[in-house]
């Protein structure tokens, strides 16, 4: 086919293919999610609703790109590791990287009713994606632990935070909260939290302290043929929603996570 005179602006494109043989992990952020969670009015400091709905179109994502071995989300944050060995789109980042926070968002609003029946999505959202390589399997279970000793420290303060904040006997602001907590470490705001609420912090939802940990399990059941209806084993991997530790080695020891074949 002939090309048109104009075709030359074609060379303007940037070649973005990622480096191979390396973990790819795709990370998304809400946009402006302070303002979001407070227009619509989310439970502090965590949300079972929205959580939930995150998780759900987490999975959605896992279902649609099956190069993605694992996901982990808190706030309103979701990182989702590719193999090492994906070749997705010739492993080119914009397409890998818009492809996934676009499903993401498009899902969010889809199933926004679902989750929040008695309230209206009163604006669009929107999330940012950005993508990052791991060369080895130590630096993939660092990122990961990173992001869940994150999810703990906020979740810790935020939980006192608002137990102080919220607090009908004597309510504090904001700025003298943030003023009390500055120099305290997960010690006091434990103490805290216990003497003054009675809240054991460690038995508060796992959701809430250790985030959602996405990834696949293979799962076994026993169906008629089609044949003859005699019964056959059938063996699928289908996406499960965990909020367990993986900073620890049981995690990536009992599910071979990083173990893909090349
Ligand atoms: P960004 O990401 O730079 O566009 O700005 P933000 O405002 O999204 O900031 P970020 O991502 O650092 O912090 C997430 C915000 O979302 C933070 O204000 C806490 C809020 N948030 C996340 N999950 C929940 C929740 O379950 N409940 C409530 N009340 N707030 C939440
Ligand atoms: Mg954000
Ligand atoms: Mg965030």
């Amino acid at each position: 086919m002939a090309c048109s005179k104009f075709e030359y602006v074609k060379a303007y494109e940037r070649n973005d293919a990622l480096l191979p043989n390396t973990w790819l992990v795709v990370r998304i952020d809400g946009h402006s999610f302070h303002r979001f969670t407070q227009f619509h009015k989310f439970a502090k400091p965590n949300d079972d609703r929205a959580l939930k709905l995150a998780n759900h179109c987490a999975k959605k994502v896992m279902e649609e790109f099956h190069d993605i071995v694992l996901a982990y989300g808190q706030s309103d944050e979701f990182s989702f590791c590719f193999s090492r060995y994906c070749q997705l789109y010739k492993r080119r980042e914009s397409k890998i990287v818009t492809n996934v926070v676009s499903l993401f968002t498009s899902n969010y609003v889809m199933a926004w009713k679902e989750f929040f029946p008695d309230l209206e999505l009163q604006y669009a959202p929107s999330f940012d994606g950005r993508a990052v390589l791991y060369p080895t399997d130590q630096n993939i279970r660092d990122y990961f632990s990173w992001r869940q000793a994150d999810c703990h420290i906020n979740n810790l303060y935020n939980t006192v935070f608002w137990c102080m904040v919220l607090d009908p006997n004597s309510p504090k602001t904001e700025r003298e909260t943030q003023a009390i907590l500055k120099d305290t470490d997960s010690g006091a705001k434990n103490e805290i939290l216990f003497q003054q609420y009675g809240i054991n912090y460690n038995n508060l939802p796992e959701l809430y302290r250790k985030g959602s940990v996405l990834h696949r399990k293979q799962i076994q059941s026993i169906e008629a043929s089609a044949t003859d209806g005699s019964p056959v084993v059938r063996r699928r991997k289908v996406v499960v929603i965990e909020h367990c530790d993986i900073i620890g080695d049981a995690f990536w020891t009992e599910n071979q996570i990083l173990g893909g074949s090349a």
